[in-house]
């Protein structure tokens, strides 16, 4: 008797099988099949926040578990990772597709000596679909490469990930760098990624800790709206 494995045809799942093979297909690092999957699940009228929340970030999350016990190694999640992004660059335009007006500016990276950058890319384009134009400097940034974009690109907000503890205590390093230069007050800092909390976003003089990419959009509306009512006033 022949020993294949039955070939498993995407299109034929149900949503919730699509959704849970999909989970299984981004910790096996296969890209083609997420990408399948994604516009699967767009062909059948899910929306694109729904695919990336249900599907592709509840999928990183198991990812993420696996590697914190030593089951899964850098390797393996970096494939996982390279899957991600290319569903992540499927759903990018539809989620900036919104025709909001600019409703504000912002420079995003990631910290020095940290190159996760699948949390801030999601931010990006959440922070674009809702209208704000960002100026996304990528991983491993020194303060100068922080202070001169945010000056560059005339951003009203700083957001700044650290995915790592040794990592995040950096960020206060730029905020006390923007303080020396009297420069703090001209813009919102948010900070986000998943050591941090609320409290160390106070103690290290940011404005606002972000939980998610939908947390920092509101978060950032908000500190906004603030912003024009104070001009206005
Ligand atoms: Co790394 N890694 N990793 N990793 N990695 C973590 C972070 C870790 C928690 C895994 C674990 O042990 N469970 C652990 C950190 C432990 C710690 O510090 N306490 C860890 C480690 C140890 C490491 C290395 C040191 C491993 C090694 O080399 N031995 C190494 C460090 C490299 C370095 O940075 N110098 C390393 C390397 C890597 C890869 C390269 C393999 C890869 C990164 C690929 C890439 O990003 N291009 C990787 C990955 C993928 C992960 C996990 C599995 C997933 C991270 C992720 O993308 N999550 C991660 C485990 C985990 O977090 N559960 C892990 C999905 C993403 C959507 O969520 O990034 O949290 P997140 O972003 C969210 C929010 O946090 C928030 O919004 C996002 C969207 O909702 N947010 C913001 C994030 N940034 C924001 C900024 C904002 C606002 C909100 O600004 C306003």
């Amino acid at each position: 008797m022949a020993d294949e494995e039955e070939e498993i045809i995407l299109s034929d799942l149900d949503d919730a099988e699509l959704v849970e093979q999909m989970m299984d297909d981004l910790y096996d690092g296969l890209k083609d099949e997420i990408t399948e999957g994604v516009n699967i699940l767009l062909e059948r009228g899910w929306a694109p926040y729904r695919i990336l929340t249900e599907a592709l970030v509840a999928g990183m999350t198991i990812v993420g578990k696996d590697f914190r016990d030593g089951i899964l190694f850098v390797p393996e999640v970096l494939l996982a990772a390279n899957a991600m992004k290319a569903g992540m660059s499927i759903l990018k335009p539809l989620l900036a597709e919104t025709g909001a007006p600019t409703i504000g500016r912002m420079v995003i990276g990631t910290v020095k000596g940290d190159i996760h950058d699948i949390g801030q890319n999601l931010v990006t384009m959440m922070m674009e679909g809702a209208g704000f134009e960002v100026k996304n400097i990528g991983i491993n940034n020194p303060l100068e490469n922080f202070i001169e974009a945010a000056g560059e690109f005339d951003a009203d907000i700083l957001g700044m990930s650290a995915l790592l503890t040794t990592t995040m205590p950096y960020m206060k390093v730029v905020i006390d760098a923007m303080k020396e230069q009297g420069i703090r007050d001209d813009y919102i800092v948010l900070v986000g990624g998943a050591p941090l909390n609320e409290e160390f976003g106070r103690a290290i003089g940011a404005d606002a800790y972000c939980r998610d990419a939908a947390v920092a959009v509101e978060t950032a509306k908000e500190f906004m709206a603030r912003r024009h009512n104070r001009v206005s006033a």
